[in-house]
């Protein structure tokens, strides 16, 4: 991997300047601010008397990290990708794109500063409104699309080939898929959780089951993912009277299987609810997991006939959706644990005044979710594995 830098790194002050040379400005004053948030790059919003824009630039290392973690800038080349393969099929889901500089690794696109992160939404006790229905649609729309079910089987090919994506999807085999199961230095948790972090890296079963996901991972190319959809990647609000939901930051897209995208969504809908519960608070969590399933289905099997390859009938379909349903709960529960006593931990835990009790209920969810997920027939019984805790 070649982390020299051989690219210009935007500061605040260099974007107006950057914006007007990319076309996307003329000579009137811009504002400009970082609002650089997630774990990997940064963000600047450039604020004009008529339009604003967002610059997004993917840094030669992991932004929280800074130089010690080095990671090829061209994460930004695959979100990229990503977003021309949605905007093909779900255009309204996604950010408007103005354009990409390959050369220096930066997305022009949409300011959507006038939406609010979902997560942050459901950890000031928010409600969803349709947005699992929304998330449960877009992934149906991209992988649909992007399978085989939807492409040729030589574009098909190409496709896998032009989004392999090595480093990232090694973050992820890494961070979510491993690491959390085993001694390092990555990893850390509240200390009331000592007891179940040893107990985790100690239990064979689990082991094996983390296995067989991470294999799922490496080797299930059944669409293009999202790659990284949890409740910090969409932004929700309302423009004009209609709720607007957009789904961004797919920097880790890859050819993958489906399910991890649902699963990882579920992972942070379960944690929040998890959330509210210790908080007290009612709300439409419980919903979430079922109204993104069954979005994602009815828009599958309503695309179902359109399929290029017809040898795949409709038995098998059945078959693939109940593999991909044990699949995502898999992930989910993955996503749980390595959120809770892995590297990147979610802010809907440690916020509480005592993360401590949630986070075991949380853990021992990720783990059930894993290794009964063959035998969950459906959300019915996720939501009664839920009650029971
Ligand atoms: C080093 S990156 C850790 C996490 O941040 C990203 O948002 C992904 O979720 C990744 O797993
Ligand atoms: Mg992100």
């Amino acid at each position: 991997m070649t982390t020299t830098q051989t690219y210009r790194i935007l500061e605040a002050d260099d974007i107006a300047a950057y914006l007007r040379e990319r076309g996307h400005a003329d000579g009137e004053h811009l504002t400009v601010r970082e609002v650089s948030d997630g774990n990997m790059n940064r963000v600047f919003i450039a604020t004009g008397p008529t339009h604003s824009l967002a610059v997004k630039q993917a840094l030669p290392w992991v932004r929280v990290a800074g130089p010690s973690w080095p990671m090829s800038p061209s994460r930004a080349d695959a979100e990229a990708r990503a977003y021309a393969q949605v905007a093909a099929v779900a255009p309204d889901t996604i950010p408007a794109i103005l354009g990409y500089d390959a050369a220096n690794y930066a997305l022009t696109m949409e300011d959507m500063s006038d939406l609010r992160v979902l997560r942050t939404v459901l950890n000031e006790g928010g409600s969803y409104g349709d947005t699992s229905r929304h998330v449960g649609e877009f992934v149906a729309a991209l992988s649909f699309a992007t399978s085989d079910f939807g492409m040729s089987s030589a574009d098909r090919k190409a496709l896998i080939a032009a989004s392999v994506s090595p480093e990232l999807c090694k973050i992820t085999e890494d961070v979510v898929l491993s690491e959390p199961y085993i001694e390092h230095e990555h990893n850390h948790w509240h200390p009331a959780l000592d007891d179940l972090a040893a107990a985790f890296r100690a239990d064979p079963l689990l082991r094996t089951e983390v296995a067989d996901l991470r294999h799922t991972f490496m080797t299930g190319a059944q669409a293009l993912l999202h790659g990284d959809l949890h409740t910090g990647s969409i932004m929700v609000g309302n423009r004009e009277g209609t709720p607007v939901v957009r789904v961004f930051d797919p920097e880790f897209s890859f050819v993958g299987p489906i399910g991890f995208d649902l699963g990882l969504y579920w992972g942070n809908a379960l944690v929040s609810g998890i959330r509210a519960r210790a908080l007290g608070i009612k709300g439409d969590h419980a919903d979430q997991l079922a109204l993104s399933w069954q979005a994602f289905e009815t828009e599958f099997r309503r695309l179902w006939p359109t399929r290029v390859d017809t040898f795949f009938d409709d038995a098998y379909l059945d078959r693939f959706l109940r593999r991909l349903w044990s699949d995502s709960l898999g992930f989910a529960g993955a996503e749980i644990i390595r959120r809770i006593i892995g590297f990147a931990h979610l802010t809907d835990l440690t916020t509480l005044p005592d993360p401590g009790p949630a986070s075991r209920e949380a853990l021992l969810l990720g783990r059930a979710l894993i290794v009964d997920r063959d035998g969950l027939a459906g959300p019915e019984d996720v939501r009664a594995l839920l009650e029971k805790r």
